[in-house]
């Protein structure tokens, strides 16, 4: 992704935010470091809106309207969001509301954000990424603009876990519920994440429950604290709202919070069980201090669905491809060969390709988006402005995946591009057979989706359905959340017309 910006730029954008087109943090309305290098982009064609403010100094607006919830804030500037983020540009951002304030949830010094990311350092303590140079089809290094290309894989693993900034921290407690609120800020990493008590022994079901996810408190407390593999999956970009009550365990228990997910998720590397599958520690070692009066609600809210929910106007469908880009290489130092680039794309489309049909919605249309996934990674897909109900997840055979095809959303080939599947235009409906579903934890309302994987024989491909109200006009982007796969191209704008 190029567009011959200047080389230090940011954009902010508030994942999970109600928030105006203008204000949403559009990939290319960054500001830079020199007052005279931006002029305004053009006006929204959809909204009539501004597309970013002028200037290099900006004031965003967020109307801060919507429900209670963990969102957060991170950049979002073309190319280089992965590494604005891991440099440190992300944090949370907690809106409260009525409803939430009236749990009697633990609060003020018992209520934590745990801030997880992976990092790797150089010898000197900075922070280390890896990036390889960007070759032409000729094996010569690419040049942009005057300007040698490096690139990154297209993913991107640490070999250390920090929880708010800290290498695997520990956190004195006192015997009583606290409530954590989890964010994966991470570029790639999957966690999925259990408590073990040291010394052994099982974590009682009462000990740790999820109450709510990103798009706020769950219709059904999680019971999450089994004490092996099946514990909480947490992908980049999604949070967890969890409440951990230490009474359940004796003075001066020590519990790990630990990671078992593979490097990429779910078929990669294991994580080392001394690095990376360690996260943090809870040391019960303080005194409890007064009586712990707040509860775990088994009910923390009633879910309300907007009039017309069930009755959706239109399905859109879309394809999440990889494909090997044959003009553009990149050189590996394991091998000592340049291999062909791995894209990551949405039907063939890249990020400034064409808007198609299906990628424009009408304003308070309630639709549904069904995600078809040929590859073998797990996707995070993350669509900004709503706030969406997974209906359905699992997988398809391709066979009956390409009786469904109706082809209403062409892919662009570009040179070397070749689509790994084709295109698909009616609902699928959930085959048989299909390790996935949509678990608990997904249940209310999110904003960012874990897709199922195809199978690693090819002769499945996993798919998810998700239903939103696109409720204001403008343009606005959906994305891949590992954010490598973002900037390798798996992003696309969508927009939100008025009849
Ligand atoms: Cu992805």
């Amino acid at each position: 992704m190029s567009a011959g910006e200047p080389e230090i730029r940011i954009v902010p954008h508030l994942h999970g935010g109600h928030v105006a087109p203008e204000f949403d943090g559009h990939p290319l309305a960054w500001v830079t470091n020199d007052p005279a290098a931006q002029t305004a982009l053009p006006a929204d064609p959809v909204s009539g809106r501004p597309a970013r403010p002028n200037g290099n100094t900006v004031t965003y607006t967020y109307p801060n309207t919507q429900g209670a919830g963990h969102v957060w804030f991170h950049d979002h500037a073309l190319g280089i969001t992965r590494i604005n983020v891991y440099a440190g540009l992300a944090a949370n951002y907690i809106i409260r509301d009525a409803h939430e304030d009236g749990l009697n949830l633990p609060a003020g010094s018992y209520e934590v954000p745990l801030v997880i990311q992976d990092r790797s350092f150089n010898k000197d303590g900075s922070l280390h990424y890896s990036a390889v140079p960007l070759l032409d089809a000729t094996g010569e290094q690419a040049v942009v603009n005057g300007q040698p290309v490096f690139t990154s894989f297209p993913e991107f693993f640490g070999n250390t876990i920090l929880v708010n900034g800290k290498v695997w921290p520990y956190l004195d407690v006192e015997p009583r519920k606290y409530r954590f609120r989890l964010l994966n800020g991470s570029d790639s990493r999957f966690y999925n994440l259990w408590l073990e008590r040291q010394g052994g022994g099982a974590i009682p079901a009462a000990a740790a429950k999820l109450i709510g996810n990103e798009g706020g408190l769950l219709p059904a407390a999680v019971s999450v604290a089994r004490s092996d593999d099946s514990g909480l999956l947490i992908a980049p970009g999604e949070r967890g709202d969890l409440i951990i009550d230490f009474s359940q365990f004796a003075a001066g228990t020590v519990l790990t919070l630990r990671n078992n997910a593979a490097t990429p998720y779910p078929g990669g590397d294991s994580v080392a069980s001394n690095t990376t599958g360690r996260i943090m520690q809870f040391r019960i070692n303080k005194p409890l201090v007064g009586t712990d009066t707040s509860v775990i609600p088994a009910a923390p809210r009633t879910i309300v669905r907007p009039a017309g929910w069930n009755t959706p106007v239109r399905t859109a469908t879309f394809d999440l491809q990889e494909t090997d880009e044959f003009d553009r290489f990149v050189y590996s130092s394991e091998t000592g060969t340049a291999l062909p680039r791995l894209m990551l794309k949405v039907n063939g489309r890249a990020f400034a390709d064409p808007l198609h049909p299906q990628e424009q919605h009408n304003l308070d249309a309630i639709e549904d988006w069904i995600l078809v996934n040929a590859t073998v990674d797990m996707h995070p897909m993350h669509i900004h402005l709503v706030n969406f109900e997974v209906l359905e997840k699992g997988t398809i055979s391709v066979q009956d995946y390409a009786a469904a095809d109706a082809l209403t959303m062409p892919s662009v080939t570009g040179a070397g591009l070749q689509p790994d599947v084709d295109d698909l235009g009616t609902p699928v409906t959930p085959g048989d057979g299909s390790p996935y579903t949509v678990n608990a934890d997904e249940f209310g309302w999110k904003e960012t989706v874990r897709v199922p994987p195809g199978s690693q024989d090819g002769l499945r491909v996993g798919y998810v359905k998700v239903r939103a109200k696109f409720d204001i006009a403008g343009t606005y982007m959906w994305h891949c959340h590992i954010l490598a796969h973002e900037e390798h191209e798996m992003m696309r704008p969508f927009q939100v017309v008025a009849p």
